[in-house]
């Protein structure tokens, strides 16, 4: 198949794309928000007309807390007995909306998301996962991409994103399992409080795997956030959002292309946003500070969330982690993967219904009382240091592309780091306790977030480039400043946006475990058409 690198072909498609960021005004939308948008605007003619809902009609639900199953003992240090869970994949039927029948998902609970893991930092835990699924999987595999031809259809490996785990219980992509098996992972949670998420990550399936339902969120705390005073149990939330497509009989609907044995498809976006697996659900609050902890677990879609009355967030983390301080914002904006810790303070709204949108559209509805309470909770000034790692102690800077390549019709048909395939030899090999710069370079009109595994990160700037030149001279010309992270962007992270036109560089130190990790977009649909890298983490000889 012909193929063109994105940049040197103007397709009808990517003009329209275009003109839908120009209409929205302001932002430099990516290519991803706006087809999201086009999709929210015309969506295929197979799926439900949403607007037959009555929204609100159902209360939000809250996943329940996993509980240990008992203890057993690491392999390696048979008297070390730790707290052991164990949750297994199975089919589950939940019904996303009053109105609707209950919907078919594969789930580590008995709903979507499955049940949340409550760890402390420096605790450690055992957790078998386990694939209690069918023989048959019930959305479209593309055989052609690596990892799914001649394997299995039914597989899953579980990765926790965001911890910092030894490498064979991170959940590598080829360490799939098939129905009937399991596999015990170890996780020592030597990391601060941060919200983290639990998803498969099965080669070449991810992107179903997901979509079907697969993933759930892990809470890992510690004393400084407990000194903190946060808004805490029945007033802390956790906010998991994802889209699907939903057919009219209510069950998840994943495209597929036009070409007969290559179904895989750029993107998925649905225009049911679904909360904690409810389509416009409702809470109703105390009029007081509520923490949220929001996840963006979609395949594709970038939230932009803002209240309608103009309410505020108060920003008080990030993927990884408090913040130095509380950053009051209107707005927040999630790639697939990223987290936001926020507190929202109620108290002025009393009797008020308010409506929580993702750009125009409706995603929930917040229900606050009348009556006055007493608010014990604090909303501190400082949260937590977040030291800045200086570039100085950089050993190497990498320059690395995001790639995508196009059909002659200006279809994308292939994404690259790189330009390297999952199976080339591992280029990136960072010493265990480096530090290195990342340059993210992005010629493409997609933001695409990249999230490495098994280590944190800081965002450095990011600055607008043109492609052409480094392309063809391998020489940058640049076409703005360097521009820092946003004060929101400004903590722990483990995902960023790098997006379309411009070079973002972070800084890592590679303070985890020597081993074989994964970096990757987190566009579930890049990831699983060769927009994946294994790296590797080198000890010191
Ligand atoms: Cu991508």
């Amino acid at each position: 198949m012909a193929l063109a690198l994105t940049g040197t072909l103007m397709s009808s498609r990517r003009t329209f794309l275009r003109q839908c960021s120009a209409v929205t005004g302001g932002l430099a939308l990516s290519r991803s928000r706006a087809w999201a948008m086009m999709h929210a605007m015309a969506t295929p003619a197979n799926t439900l007309n949403l607007s037959t809902l009555p929204p609100f009609v159902d209360a939000l639900p809250v996943p329940p807390v996993a509980r240990p199953d008992g203890v057993r003992s690491l392999a390696s240090s048979p008297k070390t007995r730790l707290p052991y869970y164990r949750l297994a994949a199975r089919p589950v039927e939940c019904k996303i909306h009053r109105d609707l029948k209950p919907t078919r998902f594969w789930s580590f609970g008995p709903s979507v998301p499955g049940p949340t893991l409550e760890l402390r930092s420096g605790e450690e835990v055992l957790v078998e996962w386990a694939n209690q699924l069918p023989s048959k999987h019930f959305l479209p595999i593309d055989y052609r991409l690596h990892g799914a031809e001649g394997n299995p259809e039914v597989r899953l490996v579980a990765h926790l994103h965001g911890a910092r785990v030894p490498p064979d219980s991170d959940g590598y992509p080829e360490d799939w399992f098939v129905p009937g098996k399991s596999a015990l992972y170890h996780y020592p949670n030597q990391q601060e409080a941060a919200m983290l998420w639990y998803h498969d990550h099965a080669m070449g399936i991810n992107r179903l795997n997901v979509y079907a339902g697969l993933f759930g969120v892990a809470i890992i705390r510690d004393q400084v956030e407990d000194s903190l005073n946060l808004p805490s149990t029945k007033y802390e939330v956790p906010l998991t959002i994802f889209d699907r497509l939903i057919t009219p009989d209510a069950q998840i609907y994943y495209p597929i292309s036009e070409r007969e044995r290559a179904p895989w498809v750029p993107e998925v976006f649905g225009d049911a946003i679904l909360v904690n697996g409810k389509l416009f659900p409702y809470l109703e609050v105390e009029p007081r500070k509520y923490r949220f902890r929001i996840l963006n677990a979609a395949n594709a879609r970038f939230y932009h969330l803002s209240f309608q009355n103009g309410l505020a967030f108060q920003q008080i983390g990030t993927d990884q982690g408090l913040l130095p301080a509380p950053v009051s914002c209107k707005s927040l904006m999630l790639a697939p993967g990223e987290r936001a810790d926020v507190v929202v303070d109620f108290s002025d709204a009393r009797g008020e219904r308010i409506v929580l949108k993702n750009d125009s559209f409706v995603v929930m509805q917040f229900r606050v009382a009348e009556n006055k309470v007493s608010d014990g909770s604090s909303l501190p000034a400082q949260l937590r240091p977040v030291p800045k790692i200086s570039e100085s102690e950089a050993v190497k800077t990498r320059l690395l592309t995001l790639d995508e390549y196009e059909s002659m019709v200006g279809e994308p048909v292939l994404l690259l780091l790189n330009g390297s395939y999952w199976h080339d030899p591992i280029t990136e090999k960072p010493a265990l306790k480096s530090t290195e710069i990342w340059s993210f370079i992005n010629p493409t009109d997609d933001t695409h977030p990249i999230h490495l595994h098994a280590v944190r990160f800081q965002i450095l700037d990011r600055q607008r480039y043109e492609p052409w030149t480094y392309q063809t001279k391998r020489q940058f010309r640049f076409l703005g400043p360097r521009v820092p992270p946003e004060p929101c962007e400004a903590g722990w992270k483990d995902t960023v946006r790098a997006d379309g036109k411009m070079v973002t560089r972070i800084i890592v130190r590679f303070d985890s475990y020597p081993g074989r990790y994964v970096w990757h977009c987190h566009l579930l649909e890049h990831e699983d058409n060769e927009m994946m890298r294994p790296y590797e983490i080198v000890s010191a000889a």
